[in-house]
Protein backbone atom coordinates (compact mmCIF):
# COMPACT_ATOMS: atom_id res chain seq x y z
CA UNK A 1 0.00 0.00 0.00
CA UNK A 2 1.34 3.59 -0.47
CA UNK A 3 3.35 5.48 2.26
CA UNK A 4 0.28 7.27 3.93
CA UNK A 5 0.44 11.23 4.71
CA UNK A 6 -1.38 12.83 7.55
CA UNK A 7 -2.09 16.58 7.01
CA UNK A 8 -4.15 19.20 9.88
CA UNK A 9 -4.82 22.45 9.19
CA UNK A 10 -6.07 24.28 12.09
CA UNK A 11 -9.19 26.20 12.32
CA UNK A 12 -7.41 29.30 13.03
CA UNK A 13 -5.96 29.13 9.56
CA UNK A 14 -9.29 27.79 7.85
CA UNK A 15 -11.44 30.64 9.53
CA UNK A 16 -11.48 33.52 10.98
CA UNK A 17 -12.06 32.33 15.19
CA UNK A 18 -13.67 35.34 16.26
CA UNK A 19 -16.30 35.94 13.70
CA UNK A 20 -19.28 33.24 13.77
CA UNK A 21 -18.85 31.01 10.45
CA UNK A 22 -16.12 33.13 8.55
CA UNK A 23 -14.33 31.24 6.46
CA UNK A 24 -10.99 32.49 4.60
CA UNK A 25 -11.42 31.02 1.83
CA UNK A 26 -8.01 32.43 0.03
CA UNK A 27 -6.46 30.68 2.39
CA UNK A 28 -8.69 27.55 1.63
CA UNK A 29 -8.13 27.56 -1.98
CA UNK A 30 -3.98 28.14 -1.38
CA UNK A 31 -3.44 25.06 0.66
CA UNK A 32 -5.92 23.36 -1.77
CA UNK A 33 -3.62 24.04 -4.29
CA UNK A 34 -0.40 22.89 -2.29
CA UNK A 35 -2.06 19.71 -1.98
CA UNK A 36 -2.92 18.71 -5.35
CA UNK A 37 0.67 19.10 -6.44
CA UNK A 38 1.73 16.38 -3.79
CA UNK A 39 -0.80 14.10 -5.26
CA UNK A 40 -2.26 11.22 -3.40
CA UNK A 41 -1.52 9.17 0.00
CA UNK A 42 -3.05 12.02 1.52
CA UNK A 43 -5.07 12.04 4.95
CA UNK A 44 -6.81 15.51 5.74
CA UNK A 45 -7.60 16.68 8.87
CA UNK A 46 -9.30 19.77 9.21
CA UNK A 47 -10.39 22.04 12.61
CA UNK A 48 -13.38 23.44 13.02
CA UNK A 49 -12.31 27.37 13.82
CA UNK A 50 -15.70 29.54 14.46
CA UNK A 51 -17.48 26.25 13.00
CA UNK A 52 -18.34 24.36 15.61
CA UNK A 53 -16.34 26.00 18.78
CA UNK A 54 -18.78 28.37 18.88
CA UNK A 55 -22.07 26.25 18.83
CA UNK A 56 -19.91 23.57 20.88
CA UNK A 57 -19.74 26.32 23.83
CA UNK A 58 -23.18 27.86 23.27
CA UNK A 59 -24.68 24.29 24.08
CA UNK A 60 -22.32 23.84 26.35
CA UNK A 61 -21.50 20.42 24.44
CA UNK A 62 -18.60 19.43 26.86
CA UNK A 63 -20.68 19.16 29.54
CA UNK A 64 -24.28 18.26 29.18
CA UNK A 65 -26.21 16.50 26.12
CA UNK A 66 -28.15 18.14 24.34
CA UNK A 67 -29.91 16.83 20.98
CA UNK A 68 -30.26 20.03 19.07
CA UNK A 69 -26.21 21.27 20.44
CA UNK A 70 -25.54 17.87 18.48
CA UNK A 71 -27.03 18.30 15.44
CA UNK A 72 -26.05 22.29 15.14
CA UNK A 73 -22.74 21.87 15.90
CA UNK A 74 -22.04 19.20 13.59
CA UNK A 75 -24.10 21.09 10.59
CA UNK A 76 -21.45 24.16 11.12
CA UNK A 77 -18.59 21.88 11.05
CA UNK A 78 -20.09 20.20 8.01
CA UNK A 79 -20.41 23.27 5.92
CA UNK A 80 -16.71 24.00 6.58
CA UNK A 81 -16.03 20.66 5.60
CA UNK A 82 -17.80 21.28 2.35
CA UNK A 83 -15.75 24.04 1.83
CA UNK A 84 -12.98 22.55 2.16
CA UNK A 85 -14.35 19.37 0.09
CA UNK A 86 -14.95 21.50 -2.82
CA UNK A 87 -11.67 23.56 -2.74
CA UNK A 88 -9.45 20.34 -2.98
CA UNK A 89 -11.72 19.09 -5.96
CA UNK A 90 -11.38 22.38 -7.56
CA UNK A 91 -8.10 22.22 -7.31
CA UNK A 92 -7.46 18.87 -9.18
CA UNK A 93 -7.39 16.01 -5.73
CA UNK A 94 -9.84 13.49 -5.03
CA UNK A 95 -11.36 14.49 -2.16
CA UNK A 96 -13.99 12.81 -0.07
CA UNK A 97 -15.77 13.74 3.43
CA UNK A 98 -15.55 11.28 6.37
CA UNK A 99 -17.31 12.55 9.44
CA UNK A 100 -16.31 11.38 12.41
CA UNK A 101 -19.42 11.69 14.36
CA UNK A 102 -20.86 8.47 11.67
CA UNK A 103 -18.03 6.84 12.20
CA UNK A 104 -16.45 7.11 15.75
CA UNK A 105 -17.89 6.32 19.38
CA UNK A 106 -16.31 8.10 22.59
CA UNK A 107 -15.62 7.51 25.66
CA UNK A 108 -15.19 10.09 28.50
CA UNK A 109 -13.72 12.43 25.66
CA UNK A 110 -11.51 9.60 23.86
CA UNK A 111 -12.25 7.79 20.95
CA UNK A 112 -13.25 4.07 21.63
CA UNK A 113 -13.93 3.00 18.26
CA UNK A 114 -13.51 4.57 14.54
CA UNK A 115 -14.32 2.78 10.77
CA UNK A 116 -10.66 2.48 9.54
CA UNK A 117 -11.55 0.61 7.16
CA UNK A 118 -13.30 2.89 4.73
CA UNK A 119 -10.19 5.46 5.03
CA UNK A 120 -7.72 2.76 4.01
CA UNK A 121 -9.82 1.91 1.05
CA UNK A 122 -10.13 5.31 -0.11
CA UNK A 123 -6.78 6.04 0.30
CA UNK A 124 -6.01 2.91 -1.76
CA UNK A 125 -8.09 4.46 -4.52
CA UNK A 126 -6.27 7.25 -4.71
CA UNK A 127 -8.93 9.11 -3.00
CA UNK A 128 -7.76 11.87 -0.30
CA UNK A 129 -10.32 11.72 3.00
CA UNK A 130 -11.07 14.90 4.53
CA UNK A 131 -12.20 14.58 8.24
CA UNK A 132 -13.07 17.14 10.89
CA UNK A 133 -13.19 17.90 14.61
CA UNK A 134 -16.71 16.96 15.13
CA UNK A 135 -19.01 16.37 17.88
CA UNK A 136 -19.47 12.30 18.46
CA UNK A 137 -21.55 10.50 20.26
CA UNK A 138 -19.94 9.11 23.77
CA UNK A 139 -20.84 6.39 25.37
CA UNK A 140 -20.31 8.05 28.98
CA UNK A 141 -21.23 11.24 28.58
CA UNK A 142 -24.22 11.09 25.72
CA UNK A 143 -22.21 13.53 23.51
CA UNK A 144 -17.98 14.78 23.41
CA UNK A 145 -16.14 17.09 21.28
CA UNK A 146 -13.43 15.22 19.02
CA UNK A 147 -10.63 17.43 18.04
CA UNK A 148 -8.94 17.10 14.60
CA UNK A 149 -5.49 16.61 17.30
CA UNK A 150 -7.47 13.83 18.59
CA UNK A 151 -8.37 12.50 14.53
CA UNK A 152 -5.07 13.00 13.59
CA UNK A 153 -3.44 10.82 16.80
CA UNK A 154 -5.95 8.11 16.38
CA UNK A 155 -5.05 7.57 12.26
CA UNK A 156 -1.27 7.90 13.01
CA UNK A 157 -1.32 5.47 16.09
CA UNK A 158 -3.95 2.78 13.21
CA UNK A 159 -1.75 3.99 9.81
CA UNK A 160 1.98 4.45 10.64
CA UNK A 161 1.97 7.10 8.57
CA UNK A 162 5.32 8.48 6.97
CA UNK A 163 4.74 11.95 7.80
CA UNK A 164 2.13 13.76 10.16
CA UNK A 165 1.95 17.39 9.66
CA UNK A 166 -0.23 19.74 11.89
CA UNK A 167 -0.43 23.21 10.00
CA UNK A 168 -1.46 26.06 12.54
CA UNK A 169 -1.38 29.83 12.35
CA UNK A 170 1.94 30.39 14.44
CA UNK A 171 5.55 28.85 13.25
CA UNK A 172 5.76 26.24 15.38
CA UNK A 173 5.87 25.87 19.70
CA UNK A 174 7.47 28.87 20.70
CA UNK A 175 9.23 29.44 23.67
CA UNK A 176 11.36 32.68 24.70
CA UNK A 177 10.20 34.15 21.62
CA UNK A 178 12.10 31.52 19.60
CA UNK A 179 10.59 28.70 17.29
CA UNK A 180 11.66 25.37 19.29
CA UNK A 181 13.11 22.84 16.56
CA UNK A 182 11.57 19.81 18.42
CA UNK A 183 9.70 19.21 21.61
CA UNK A 184 10.20 15.80 24.11
CA UNK A 185 7.94 15.30 26.76
CA UNK A 186 11.03 16.45 29.47
CA UNK A 187 10.97 19.70 27.84
CA UNK A 188 7.15 20.44 28.98
CA UNK A 189 8.37 21.48 32.65
CA UNK A 190 10.06 24.20 31.05
CA UNK A 191 8.22 25.27 28.45
CA UNK A 192 4.60 24.67 30.29
CA UNK A 193 3.84 27.73 31.22
CA UNK A 194 4.83 29.54 28.10
CA UNK A 195 2.11 27.23 25.93
CA UNK A 196 -0.67 29.58 25.59
CA UNK A 197 -4.54 28.84 24.70
CA UNK A 198 -5.44 29.17 21.23
CA UNK A 199 -7.15 33.18 20.27
CA UNK A 200 -11.13 33.08 19.83
CA UNK A 201 -13.29 30.32 20.93
CA UNK A 202 -11.25 26.71 21.15
CA UNK A 203 -13.06 23.84 23.47
CA UNK A 204 -10.30 21.45 22.89
CA UNK A 205 -7.44 23.37 24.23
CA UNK A 206 -5.24 25.30 21.86
CA UNK A 207 -0.94 24.80 21.81
CA UNK A 208 -1.11 22.79 25.27
CA UNK A 209 -3.84 20.06 23.72
CA UNK A 210 -2.51 19.63 20.57
CA UNK A 211 1.37 19.16 22.04
CA UNK A 212 -0.08 16.97 25.67
CA UNK A 213 -2.05 14.64 22.03
CA UNK A 214 0.98 14.76 19.91
CA UNK A 215 3.39 13.80 22.65
CA UNK A 216 1.15 10.60 23.43
CA UNK A 217 1.38 10.02 19.64
CA UNK A 218 5.35 9.94 20.08
CA UNK A 219 5.55 8.19 23.10
CA UNK A 220 4.31 5.21 20.52
CA UNK A 221 7.15 5.98 17.98
CA UNK A 222 5.59 8.43 15.90
CA UNK A 223 6.90 11.84 15.60
CA UNK A 224 4.77 14.80 13.76
CA UNK A 225 5.59 18.48 12.77
CA UNK A 226 3.69 21.53 14.08
CA UNK A 227 4.27 24.14 11.59
CA UNK A 228 2.51 27.09 9.95
CA UNK A 229 0.49 26.99 7.11
CA UNK A 230 -0.32 30.51 7.37
CA UNK A 231 2.39 30.77 5.27
CA UNK A 232 2.06 30.04 1.36
CA UNK A 233 4.13 27.28 0.60
CA UNK A 234 4.69 25.50 4.11
CA UNK A 235 2.06 22.75 3.42
CA UNK A 236 3.85 21.51 0.50
CA UNK A 237 7.11 21.70 2.16
CA UNK A 238 6.11 19.66 5.19
CA UNK A 239 3.98 17.37 2.80
CA UNK A 240 7.32 16.67 0.84
CA UNK A 241 9.20 16.00 3.96
CA UNK A 242 11.06 18.45 4.89
CA UNK A 243 11.76 19.77 8.46
CA UNK A 244 9.28 22.51 9.07
CA UNK A 245 8.79 24.34 12.14
CA UNK A 246 8.53 22.09 15.41
CA UNK A 247 9.29 18.59 15.58
CA UNK A 248 7.16 16.56 18.63
CA UNK A 249 9.31 13.41 19.35
CA UNK A 250 9.77 10.44 22.05
CA UNK A 251 11.89 10.11 24.75
CA UNK A 252 15.63 9.08 23.90
O1 LIG B 1 -11.04 22.56 15.91
C1 LIG B 1 -13.28 20.84 17.35
O2 LIG B 1 -12.23 20.44 16.52
P1 LIG B 1 -10.83 21.21 16.52
C2 LIG B 1 -14.62 20.37 16.83
O3 LIG B 1 -9.92 20.37 15.73
C3 LIG B 1 -15.80 21.10 17.36
O4 LIG B 1 -10.37 21.32 17.96
C4 LIG B 1 -17.10 20.63 16.92
C5 LIG B 1 -15.76 22.10 18.17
Amino acid sequence: MTEIKILKIGGSVLTDKARLESARMKEIERIAAEVAEIGSGLILVHGAGSFGHIHAEEYGLGERFDPEGVLETHRSVVRLNEMVVESLRIAGSSPVPVHPLSSAVLREGRIETMEMEPIVEMVKRGLIPVLHGDVAMDRARGAGIVSGDQLVSHLARALRPEIVALGTAVDGVIFEGRVLAQVRRDDLVRIGSELGASSGVDVTGGMRGKIAELLDLADEGVRSLIFNASKPGMVWRALAGERVGTLVEGGL
